[in-house]
This record gives structure tokens, C-alpha cells and sequence, in this order.
């Protein structure tokens, strides 16, 4: 620098500023350095591996962060279109290897730590993942997230700060227990308070109507409760792009500490307790998945961060100078499912009572804002609020929301004259005993877009659940095919199948994952084959040596990893699977010299904590692997595993080491599946039903690499129809009554009968997923699929072919279709000032 005539004090500056955000290797190490000192208050010879986790990912965000002001900057400049994405779960995973990746410094990180005497891998394994989502909705939102930032598309995720995220499950004698996630107890480095960004929302109490000076009818609601909404902002950087939007999350608290003026004695414990209902609105996820649950709480946590969220938008617009007419140019906003939908009446509200409009123009305004992606048909995850307690929690929406039916009932009941039953369905208002709000309905009237997240869900969706809704607006209905991202599910999950592909085909894959395609070619070239099946051998060890760590078990990793990992659900049919095993199982028992193909069977899953039978299921896997695990007449050619605490991080590991993926739910139930898409990327092949993404997938890795089974989902209607009886199954099939007799005899619950006593039952008199109608059918599939895997080159050659199919499933391209069929929003590239 002093070579091109730099003075000392411009290179001080360059220097400062390097340190910040050079990329260099030592630039990196000085920046971790300085972390270290002056951000820790530590020194090498005292710091922990926290500290240094902490220093690495203070020195990563600065790199991130200059990104984001000039991405921040750029699209207010510019008043660009910004996409709003609400949603009550974001399911991110660990940030650090992510951000390493997106910023393109994975591997001078990990010069830099090395130098100062660290492994980079070591503080990676460290971070407490946020697992502020459930399953595939939440983790949908993430994907979603890094495939906005990398198409350089302006986008704000909004949601909810929970103080715990997901529970931590533990395996006890064979049963989920459920413990507290405290995410936060380490600090969290990846988020920016932002205390000055805050609003008001307000719960509780009854509306006043008056008429102003004007003659204008008005409305003033006093609450009982305020709460205030502070923003936490995490940046969320793009692949190999400036691009940096921001995932903004609310954390409730109580309006103003004490303030000791206003109470007496006797109103200091009121204080106190009003902080502590403040401070628990956003205090803890709800762990059901697709189950909902009508309290007060999620109600409150709902209206809570969809009230400061839009807020905060309209703050933004009007801010930029721009006519409040004009919100819905500024932004699109895209309900995740119903659990955000009270924003329709939300933003009514605001621009009503706020703003002050005529009725016919904020419903203009709102119709033309919102857009609603369904993401199940299960009756039982349908949001439905009981109306009285609606009415307690927000009265004045419940009174926009009578309004908004009323005009809307009035013009459906010209249109259907005398069909009652099609009217009172697209009534936003449910009547029975009690009278309920249906929020499924909500969504559907208030937004100008509607789609499914499979092509069978989006035709089912258009056949069942909001069949009335697409006769009445056809135009509002399209399908968008979930997505994954390849740089979480590939790049950063199996750097080494990253490795081997990128040598072969260069690293344009990654950004745009149909040149996947480019491998067809190689499919049955004999040492990429090889390469290939060395690479998941390699991940088939790293897995074993984790089972052997966490569960004390030894698998074989030259066997067949068959791997179920997901939400336990009766309809995901974990059951199916094991049946499948017991079904080997006696196999062995019966011929103890029979050649049969060695298998692991992975299970991992959490079960909603209210969820009796889902954790019965999970005490019969395990129980199946006590049994099966310590039978020393089937030494290795059967292990069971129940791998605990499936999320994010667990999920990376156990991906790249399967061999085949179970996605086997009964036909018409699973909306899309992204598991299976993940598995499916990785190299494993897919044994499934023609349910959710499933059918898109076989139809791109061609049929002949699937292994198909099942009931499809016409049939399974019909099977309803015509009067399913489930006990004929267990009569006229011997191995499968040989499997439930033994189930239901204890022979897995040391002779105890009553441990599994209401799921035997469950399956043979009524077994709503025709778990015994798909027995045969799967039991001939999986003999296929042993089959197949002794042909090492023939599955090595399927396993290939998939990958390079894949392109499709990458949530690059679900974005690129919101974007250009919905959103209508362009890319805005952000430049760096240097
Ligand atoms: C999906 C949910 C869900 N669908 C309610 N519905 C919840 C519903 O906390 N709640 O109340 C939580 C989650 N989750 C999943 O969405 C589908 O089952 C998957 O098939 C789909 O792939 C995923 C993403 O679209």
C-alpha cells in the first residue's frame, strides 16, 4: 500500500475496514482476533469454544452486514416491490456453515481458525440450531428465505421471536420425553436487536362507535391489554450474491417498565403480573403439527406478529413518501398457511380506523395485498376459532370480519340463490353449537392468489377442502411445487457429493440445479460409480460412528441405510415401516441361514407432546429394536434405530448417508413433502406412495428408478366408500397377523399387552390410513428394492440418475414461479461501493 503512494494514516484506514470485511485469510483471523478481545473481553489462553464460536460469527456477520446496509439501502433508494413472507415458523438450522457458504469463505474460515490454533468444524458442531418451526412448514420458510436473497429478490420474512423453539426430545425407556429449548442461553450473534423498532398491538376490552364532526362513523377500540413488539432482525445473505434481506422477528413485551407513578401498592403485583402475560406471548412454539389448537395464546401470538408486521410495513411505505392507495404496489404479502390470515382483517382494520378510509377502498387495497398458499388438506389442521373467544381477543376484528361477511354473503347469495349448503360453506362464520370463524375461509376471500404445494394437493384442494372457493374464483388458483435449497441440502449437508459433482460438471448446479442434468451421462460410467457409491459409503461411516455415540449401537455401514426421518404422524405410516421390520424380522426367525440383504432402518421424529398415539409409535420402534438389536440369531443383517431430537443439524448428517427414502404416506394426505426431495438429492432412491411431491418426483427421475406401492388417492377413497375393513387384511394375510399378534401379545413389550394395546386396536377395526390395505403391496416393493441393492452398479446407476433429475425440487425455482405467476416482483441486484 505504501508502494502506491498510500499515506499512514489511509492505510490505518484500509486496515480498519479490512478487518471488517476483507475476506481474506488474514484478514479473517486479524477480524476474529479483534472479536475475540474487544467484543468477548477474552484472550486465547481463557477463551472457550463459545467464545471463539461467538468471535468467528461476530467477525462472519460484519462481512454480512455490509451487505445488508447496501442491500437495505438499495431497495429504498430504488422504491422497489418487496416481497412480505408471514409466517409463524422459520425453521433455519445452524447460520455459521451457511453464511461461510452463501459468503463464499468456507474455506479461508477455516485456514484462519486453524491458524489461531482452532478447528472450524469443532465451533461449527457447537451452534444451538433455532428451531422456531415444527417440520416442513417452518423449514419451507427458511428454503424460501435463501432462495429470495439468492435470486436477489427484495424480501422482509416476518414472524416470531419464540423465546423456545421446538422441544428437545430425549428417549427414555423407549418413550419421547420432551424437554425445554432454551436457544437462547448462549447468546444468539446472529440477530440485531432493534429496540427502537417497535409497535403497539393491542388484545382484550370492547369497541366505542361514535359519529365524528364530519358525519363520519367511527370506531375507537379500548383494549385491556396493550403489548409491545420489539424487532429482532437476522440478515439472510444470498448464495454468491450481495443480496441481503432480512428475516424480522417480534419479541412481546410489556409497553413501559414500571411505571411506579401510576400504581398504588395493591396495582405494583398487577404491573408485574400484566409484564409477565406481556413477555409470554411470544415466549413458546407450539409444538403441533397439523393439529391446531384453539387457545387463547396462539391466538394472541398470531394476531401479535402479524399486527407489528404490518405496521411496520405500512411504516416503511409511508416513510418513502408514498400514497397509502398505493400498498399494495409496495408490498405483496404471502400467508403461510392460515396461521397469519387474521392479517386480512388486521390490515382492514389499520387502514379503516388508522387511516381513515371508506370501506370500499381499504377492501380494494387489502384484496390486491394478500396472497394464501394451503399447505394441508388434514380437517384436524383446518384453523377454526371458537367465535366467543374470538370476539374476547379481538372485538373490533370480529366485527370486520361479520362486516366483511355480510357484504360478501350478500353477493353469494344472489350468485347460488337456494344452494344453502354451498353459502353456508363459503361463510366465513361456522355455525353448530357454538359458532366458529373459519380462517381457511378468511384467507381465501381476502387475497387475490391461492395455491397448493404439490400438483395433486393443488387439484385436491381445488376438489375438496376449497373446492367452493375455486368454482367461485377459478382464476385465483395455481399450484407452486415446493423447493429445497441446494446450498443447505447439498453444498453445505455433503461436501463431498458436492465435490464429485462439481468436478464433474463444474459448480453452475448450485445456483441452477437443472444442470444436475449434466450427469445423466455419467450414470453408467463404471469409476464415477464408484466415486459415487465411495461417497455415500463415507457418509454411511460418519453416520454409524453417531449412532455408535449417541445410541450405543453398532450398524454396519456396508448394509442398506433405510431411513423414515419426519414428524410422527398416523398418516406418514411409520407403523407401515414397522410392520416391514417385524416382517424381516420373522423372516430371520424362521429361517435363521436365510440370504437376505443387510439393512439399517433409521427412524427419527418428534410426536406432538399431546399426541398418545404417535408416542406409542415411537415406543414400538424402539421396543421392535431392543428386541431385534439383541437377538443374536440375526447378527447383522437387521438394526433398528431410533436416531432422537430430528432437526435441522440432524437432519444434515442423516441425509447424505441414506440409501433409501421412505415416503410412504397414504395417498391425498401428505400436501408436498420436502424430506423427500432433500433424500432424493442426496442420492438416495425413493420408496413412496403416489402422495404429495412424490408423483412430480417419479415422473422427473423416470419410474423405472422408484419404487412405487399403494393405494393412490382415488383408490383410497374408494376403498372408503365402499366400507374399508381393515380386519380382513389381518385375517388373510399370515405374515401380516403374525406381525400384529406378536405386536399385540407384548412379544415387543416383555409380555406386556396394554402398551400397545389401543394402537393394535386402532389398526385392526378402524385404521383411518389404510396401513393394512398397503401392507402387501409395500412388503413386495421393499423385496424390490433388497433386490435391486445387490446390484451394486445397477443402484449405484438409480441413485445417479435421480440426483441429475432433481433440478426441478431446488427452491430456486418455486421462488422463481411465486415471483412471476403471484408476487410480480423483479430481481434487484445489489451493488457494493467500495
Ligand atoms: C404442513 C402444516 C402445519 N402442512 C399447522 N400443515 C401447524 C399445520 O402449528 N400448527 O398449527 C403446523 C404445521 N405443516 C406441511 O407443510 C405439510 O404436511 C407437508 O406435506 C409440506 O411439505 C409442508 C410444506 O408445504
Amino acid at each position: 500500500l505504501q508502494e502506491k503512494g498510500l499515506d499512514k494514516q489511509e492505510i490505518q484506514n484500509i486496515l480498519i475496514e479490512d478487518a471488517r470485511t476483507g475476506l481474506s485469510v488474514e484478514a479473517l483471523k486479524r477480524a476474529i482476533s479483534n472479536n475475540l478481545f474487544y467484543v468477548q473481553g477474552k484472550f486465547p489462553e481463557i477463551a472457550t469454544r463459545n467464545d471463539y464460536y461467538m468471535a468467528v460469527s461476530y467477525a462472519v456477520r460484519d462481512r454480512i452486514l455490509k451487505r445488508w446496509v447496501a442491500s437495505v439501502k438499495q431497495y429504498l433508494d430504488g422504491k422497489h416491490r418487496v416481497v412480505s413472507y408471514l409466517s409463524a415458523e422459520y425453521l433455519l438450522g445452524p447460520h455459521l456453515a451457511n453464511n461461510l457458504i452463501n459468503l463464499g469463505i468456507y474455506k479461508e474460515t477455516g485456514q484462519a481458525v486453524k491458524e489461531l490454533g482452532k478447528e472450524l468444524e469443532w465451533l461449527i458442531d457447537k451452534e444451538i440450531e433455532p428451531g422456531l418451526g415444527n417440520g416442513g412448514l417452518g423449514r419451507l420458510a427458511a428454503c424460501y428465505m435463501d432462495s429470495l436473497a439468492t435470486l436477489e429478490v427484495p424480501a422482509i420474512g416476518y414472524g416470531i421471536r419464540y423465546q423456545f423453539g421446538i422441544f428437545e426430545q430425549d428417549i427414555r425407556d423407549g418413550w419421547q420425553v420432551e424437554d425445554t429449548d432454551n436457544w437462547l442461553r448462549r447468546g444468539n450473534p446472529w440477530e440485531i436487536e432493534r429496540r427502537e423498532l417497535n409497535y403497539e398491538v393491542k388484545f382484550g376490552g370492547h369497541v366505542q362507535h361514535y359519529t365524528d364532526n364530519n358525519g363520519k362513523f367511527c370506531s375507537n377500540w379500548i383494549p385491556d391489554l396493550v403489548v409491545k413488539g420489539v424487532a429482532y432482525d437476522t440478515p439472510i445473505l444470498g448464495y454468491d450474491v450481495n443480496t441481503t434481506n432480512t428475516l424480522r422477528l417480534w419479541k412481546s413485551e410489556a409497553p413501559k417498565s414500571f411505571d411506579f407513578q401510576l400504581f398504588n401498592a395493591g396495582g405494583y403485583n398487577d404491573a408485574v403480573r400484566q409484564k409477565i402475560v406481556c413477555e409470554n406471548i411470544s415466549k413458546v412454539l407450539y409444538p403441533n403439527d397439523e393439529q391446531e389448537e384453539g387457545k387463547i395464546l396462539r391466538l394472541q401470538q398470531q394476531y401479535f406478529f402479524v399486527s407489528c408486521s404490518l405496521q411496520d410495513m405500512l411504516g416503511i411505505h409511508l416513510r418513502q413518501g408514498d400514497k397509502i392507495q398505493d400498498f399494495y404496489k409496495k408490498f405483496v404479502v404471502q400467508l403461510n398457511d392460515t396461521h397469519p390470515a387474521i392479517g386480512v382483517a388486521e390490515l382492514m382494520r389499520l387502514l379503516l380506523d388508522k387511516y381513515q378510509l371508506e370501506w370500499e377502498e381499504a377492501w380494494d387495497i387489502t384484496t390486491k395485498t394478500f396472497a394464501y398458499t394451503n399447505h394441508t388438506l388434514l380437517p384436524e389442521a383446518l384453523e377454526k376459532w371458537d367465535l366467543e373467544l374470538f370476539g374476547r381477543v379481538l372485538p373490533r376484528h370480529l366485527e370486520l370480519i361479520y362486516e366483511i361477511n355480510r357484504r360478501f354473503m350478500d353477493k353469494v347469495t344472489v350468485k347460488f340463490y337456494g344452494d344453502h349448503h354451498k353459502i353456508a360453506s363459503l361463510s366465513l362464520i361456522g355455525e353448530g353449537p357454538k359458532k366458529y370463524i373459519k380462517m381457511a375461509n378468511l384467507a381465501s376471500l381476502g387475497s387475490f392468489a391461492i395455491n397448493g404445494v404439490a400438483a395433486l394437493h393443488t387439484e385436491l384442494l381445488k376438489k375438496t377442502v376449497l373446492k367452493d372457493w375455486y368454482e367461485l374464483s377459478p382464476e385465483k388458483f395455481s399450484n407452486k411445487t415446493n423447493g429445497v435449497t441446494p446450498r443447505r441440502w447439498m453444498v453445505l449437508s455433503n461436501p463431498e457429493l458436492t465435490a464429485l459433482i462439481s468436478d464433474k460438471i463444474g459448480e453452475g448446479w448450485i445456483k441452477n440445479l437443472d444442470e444436475l442434468r449434466g450427469l445423466e451421462k455419467f450414470a453408467q460410467d463404471q469409476d464415477f460409480q464408484k466415486a459415487w457409491m465411495d461417497v455415500k459409503h463415507q457418509q454411511k461411516v460418519s453416520l454409524s460412528k453417531k449412532i455408535l455415540q449417541r445410541l450405543r449401537l453398532r450398524v454396519d455401514a456396508d448394509s442398506l441405510f433405510d431411513v423414515h426421518v419426519k414428524r410422527m404422524h398416523e398418516y406418514k405410516r411409520q407403523v407401515l415401516n414397522a410392520l416391514h421390520v417385524i416382517t424381516l424380522y420373522n423372516r430371520i426367525k424362521h429361517n435363521p441361514d436365510i440370504d437376505m440383504v443387510p439393512r439399517t432402518v433409521i427412524f427419527a421424529g418428534k410426536a406432538a407432546p399431546g399426541y398418545k398415539m404417535a408416542k406409542q409409535i415411537i415406543k414400538l420402534i424402539t421396543s421392535i429394536g431392543e428386541i431385534v438389536n439383541n437377538d443374536p440369531d440375526v447378527r447383522d443383517r437387521l438394526k433398528v434405530v431410533f436416531y432422537p431430537n430430528y432437526n435441522v443439524t440432524n437432519a444434515q448428517k442423516i441425509y447424505p448417508a441414506a440409501d433409501l427414502s421412505e415416503q410412504i404416506s397414504t395417498a391425498g394426505k401428505e400436501a408436498s413433502g420436502t424430506g423427500n426431495m432433500k433424500l432424493s438429492l442426496n442420492g438416495a432412491l425413493t420408496i413412496g406412495t403416489l402422495d404429495g411431491a412424490n408423483v412430480e418426483i417419479r415422473e422427473c427421475v423416470g419410474e423405472e428408478n422408484f419404487f412405487l406401492f399403494g393405494l393412490n388417492a382415488d383408490e383410497v377413497e374408494e376403498v372408503r366408500v365402499n366400507g374399508y375393513d381393515p380386519y380382513s387384511y389381518y385375517n388373510d394375510n399370515p405374515d401380516l397377523k403374525l406381525a400384529l399378534d406378536q405386536i399385540n401379545d407384548g412379544y415387543f413389550s416383555h409380555l406386556n399387552t396394554d402398551t400397545f394395546k389401543t394402537l393394535v386396536r386402532s389398526l385392526m377395526f378402524d385404521d383411518q390410513y389404510l396401513v393394512l390395505a398397503d401392507y402387501q403391496s409395500y412388503i413386495d416393493a421393499q423385496d424390490k428394492v433388497a433386490e435391486t441393492f445387490r446390484d451394486k452398479s445397477k443402484w449405484a446407476e438409480m441413485s445417479i440418475l435421480n440426483v441429475a433429475r432433481m433440478g426441478k425440487f431446488s427452491s430456486d425455482r418455486s421462488i422463481k414461479d411465486y415471483c412471476d405467476e403471484i408476487w410480480k416482483v423483479k430481481p434487484v441486484p445489489v451493488k457494493l461501493k467500495n
